[in-house]
């Protein structure tokens, strides 16, 4: 007797109910698609469920979000699980930091097909086919209040029977981080070395990821992102495992609303340097356009480990690492950022958060955003400027100039990890790290270690800026 090959759904950090960032103002239909996008995405994941007939679905927690738990998301969910049950589709789900076990009891009861692990211990539970045939094993444990520090990792390996024939599926809501990590302390490597898993299906970091092949260690990512710092199409990955072949993970965006950050600089095109605030607007009208423009095509998946199902390659051509995925994109909530040097900087520095208040009304106004009701729409969440006098980089000032040397030397010492120990010490009083995007604090600022918006380098280069305008003021 072999494995039998099996197909499951893998999905985690839905956070239902939890409201997209900034939406207070939208009216209308699109307010309608805004509040209703977490929803949306879960019943989109339960039609893919039904659609590729998988044989069973896994959650590795934060289905819910602490705040937004609600009677409302219960009846939702209890609604999609009976659907899946109609198809005699099993769910797993093991509760996350977001929705921990203790916190609150579920109002409502799910149905039959559904399994939410306890917090007291780790536990397994099979999966049988029609022919009465154990085909898989989930092993799973929930977290039982916010934070979670003990590693239970052998408490997992403990559950799986290595040898048999049966599939072990392992549900974990963790961050990876080994040390003094308040989500389960525990290291990719560590998992990858337990003897018998075959798929460890987790959940917590926001972003989808193929974190280790052979076992394969999975992160779907959140369907539906609620701020800035969750950009792109979110979705869910359906995952095959095949006997005698590497494993075979496709992402399938799900999220009906996609976050994007897009920078317009106001020197791209040295022969239209806009004069105006009108100018700023059509920069942002035109991308605006362009970016509705290139919605028509819907949004794809891609499939991110094993061979393509020989099935679809007949249909769709040679490349079936790219398949359109059936749910198009109802809107965009898109952050402007204005870069780029140009004379109008000093007409608008002193004013620039009217200027950002005028240039969001006016986005936010103008046709072929939001407020038609047509979709795909866009919705503009701020407008940042962050533009800069004409003035000559800072590369070409350096060649003959001591101070900007000392203040390029300055800025390099900072990028050591000396220096950002030094300047993370001094900015302590005002800025932290942000452990994880999801967590804001209402009293400190806070920066991220990545490279991306609000990270600690994107903070120095506008400190750069700054510095060499104020060398310039002072020298005119
Ligand atoms: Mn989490």
């Amino acid at each position: 007797m072999i494995k039998k090959r099996v197909r499951f759904l893998h999905t985690a950090d839905l956070h239902l109910g939890s409201p997209l960032k900034s939406i207070g103002q939208a009216s209308g239909r699109m307010g309608q698609i805004l509040l209703d996008a977490t929803f949306t995405a879960m019943e989109r994941i339960c039609d893919l469920a039904l659609k590729e007939r998988v044989d069973f679905m896994v959650i590795s927690g934060d289905l819910y979000d602490r705040e937004a738990r609600s009677i409302k998301a219960g009846y939702f969910l209890r609604e999609q699980f009976q659907r899946l049950a109609e198809y005699k589709i099993p769910v797993f789900i093991i509760a996350g930091n977001h929705d921990p076990l203790s916190e609150e009891a579920d109002f409502i009861s799910y149905p039959q097909n559904v399994y939410v692990f306890g917090s007291h211990e780790t536990e397994r539970r099979e999966v049988v086919n029609e022919e009465g045939e154990i085909i898989a094993r989930i092993i799973g444990r929930s977290y039982g209040t916010r934070f979670e520090t003990e590693n239970i990792i052998n408490t997992y390996a403990a559950l799986c029977s290595p040898y048999d024939q049966v599939w072990n599926i392992a549900l974990l809501h963790t961050a990876l981080q080994p040390d003094r990590s308040k989500y389960l302390p525990c290291s990719a490597r560590e998992l990858a070395g337990v003897q018998g898993i075959d798929y460890w299906a987790l959940g917590h970091a926001h972003t989808v990821q193929v974190v280790h092949k052979e076992p394969l260690i999975v992160y779907p990512g959140i369907p539906q992102g609620r701020a800035p710092d969750e950009l792109g199409p979110g979705g869910c990955v359906v995952v095959d495992l095949i006997p005698g072949e590497e494993g075979r993970v496709e992402f399938i965006p799900v999220s009906p609303v996609v976050w994007r950050i897009e920078e317009l600089r106001i020197d791209a095109n040295p022969e239209e340097l806009p004069e105006n605030t009108d100018d700023l607007s059509g920069l942002i009208q035109r991308r605006a356009e362009e970016l509705l423009t290139e919605s028509s095509t819907r949004i794809r998946r891609s499939l991110l480990t094993g061979r393509a199902a020989p099935d679809r390659a007949g249909q769709n051509g040679p490349d079936d690492s790219v398949l359109e995925c059936v749910e198009p994109i109802s809107g965009y909530i898109v952050r402007w950022i204005i870069t780029g040097r140009g004379e109008i900087h000093r007409q608008i520095a002193d004013d620039k958060e009217e200027v950002c208040e005028g240039l969001l009304a006016a986005a936010r106004s103008s046709p072929g955003s939001a407020q038609s009701g047509e979709t795909p729409f866009i919705w503009s969440e701020t407008v940042k400027i962050m533009t800069g006098p004409p003035i000559p980089d800072l590369a070409d000032l350096l060649k003959e100039d001591e101070t900007f040397q000392e203040l390029d030397r300055v800025l390099k010492d900072l990028r050591t990890e000396e220096g950002i120990k030094l300047v993370t010490g001094v900015l302590g009083g005002v800025w932290e790290e942000a452990e994880e995007a999801e967590e804001y604090n209402s009293v400190k600022m806070q920066y991220r270690k990545d490279d991306g918006p609000n990270s600690l380098a994107s903070l120095i280069e506008e400190a750069t800026q700054l510095a060499v305008e104020e060398i310039m003021k002072r020298r005119i």
